[in-house]
């Protein structure tokens, strides 16, 4: 089964992606409302996310659901989807978005796939057997050249919280992007075009499929466990396969830990 789900998942992260695009589009004068503060919902976060639940459900009836629009409760299965990730990117005609779909197995995050239309991008990965970029395998070996870390921020959290980060990243000598979309930030460090991700807070279906593409392309996160992500949020630190030698210098620069037994919600 477990060749079966990235198969399917793949599928429809690509054909979400294409119907984000077409609703887009289409888009009429009631495409947008708020959650919150710089918080923003559209029609086709709750378009995309309907289908992908039907297609889920009718492939896999016994298989769980949490996504970003509707919820949901953990079950095992559980496939965990963010229909669009990046969404004021996505508003604004921005290609750094993502549809998101991932699948944890007995308390594991077993499968990770982003589809990011506006780049061309399917990103997949299982656990144990690699991740691969369309359909090229992703191997982000690379040293040197300046550290590039793609910083997350929301409202969230605490401003001076970000700023007090962005001056220790400098001092280090590092540079940073902050790209509105976690998926893509945790993209782009399973394929080595960046060395870490930070954000201070994400919800479980922000991250769950880029976690599992930077554990099969040798690097490593810290973040909450898996249930209390789910329940309260958590911190993410991810490292790729070159950051992850000097990871405590990393997490002390985000004021976090990479101790599993103190990671905080
Ligand atoms: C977004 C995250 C991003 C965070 C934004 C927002 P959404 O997800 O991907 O990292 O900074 O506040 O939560 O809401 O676009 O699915």
């Amino acid at each position: 089964m477990s060749d079966a789900i990235l198969r399917y998942a793949r599928t429809l992260a690509q054909e979400a992606g294409q119907l984000a695009r077409r609703l887009r589009a289409q888009r009429g004068a009631d495409f947008v409302s708020t959650k919150g503060r710089s918080d923003f919902v559209t029609l086709a976060d709750q378009n995309v996310e309907d289908y992908l639940r039907a297609a889920i459900t009718a492939q896999f009836p016994n298989h769980g659901i949490l996504g970003e629009e509707y919820g949901g409760a953990l079950a095992d299965p559980l496939w965990i989807i963010d229909p669009i990730d990046g969404t004021t990117n996505y508003l604004k005609g921005l290609p750094d978005w993502g549809v998101c779909i991932s699948v944890a197995q007995g308390g594991k995050l077993t499968h990770g796939v982003i589809s990011c239309p506006d780049h061309g991008l399917l990103a997949s990965a299982e656990a144990g057997k690699g991740a691969w970029l369309n359909d090229i395998r992703m191997d982000p070996a690379r040293e040197g050249a300046i550290p590039l870390v793609q910083l997350g921020f929301s409202t969230r959290t605490p401003l001076a919280e970000h700023l007090n980060q962005i001056e220790r990243l400098i001092a280090l000598g590092a540079d940073y992007r902050r790209s509105g979309a976690a998926c893509v930030g945790l993209l782009s460090v399973a394929a080595g075009w960046s060395d870490v991700f930070y954000e201070r807070h994400l919800k479980l279906w922000d991250a769950a499929a880029g976690l599992v593409l930077v554990s099969e392309t040798g690097g490593a996160a810290h973040h909450a466990a898996l249930p209390d992500f789910y329940h309260s949020g958590s911190a993410v630190l991810a490292l790729n396969k070159v950051a992850v030698r000097r990871s405590r210098q990393w997490a002390a620069v985000f004021e976090t830990t990479t101790d599993p037994s103190r990671q905080r919600g």
